[in-house]
């Protein structure tokens, strides 16, 4: 979607359906990706359009209907956790000592682009407050 000028344009053009996504052909490594953490259960990749030093993608291998967090169900709260502390163990990897953010934008109004949830793991500067 290099067509596309910005992020919030790819949010807005973004197909909210439950259907496969380029994150799935980074899985299958169809398409190269920096991976810089991987796990049985969890992926990341750095961001290919980075917003800060440090911006990576973390990501479950099996997203079992989890497009976005709004489609979150009971089983899926394993995956959640553990994407999260995968967060904590890649922003260590990235000596992001001084602090990090991490975001989960959910739908149009979050500028979601991809729906296979995500993490967003932004470091390696200082963050502003409030974000957009
Ligand atoms: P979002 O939360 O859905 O907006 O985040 C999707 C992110 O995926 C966004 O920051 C893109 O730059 C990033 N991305 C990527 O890393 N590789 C790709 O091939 C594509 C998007 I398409």
């Amino acid at each position: 979607s290099s067509h596309l000028a910005s992020e919030k344009e790819a949010a807005l053009a973004a197909d909210p359906s439950d259907g496969p996504t380029i994150f799935d052909k980074i899985l299958r490594k169809e398409i190269p990706s920096q991976v810089v953490y991987e796990d049985e259960k969890t992926l990341a990749f750095r961001d290919i359009s980075p917003q800060a030093p440090v911006h990576i993608i973390i990501i479950p291998k099996v997203k079992d209907g989890l497009s976005r967090l709004t489609k979150a169900e009971e089983r899926h709260v394993e995956v959640m956790g553990h994407l999260l502390y995968a967060a904590k163990i890649i922003a260590k990897q990235e000596k992001l000592d001084d602090g990090f953010r991490i975001i989960i934008n959910d739908g149009p109004n979050g500028c979601q682009s991809v729906y296979h949830l995500h993490i967003h793991l932004l470091g390696g500067c200082q963050m502003n407050w409030p974000p957009g």
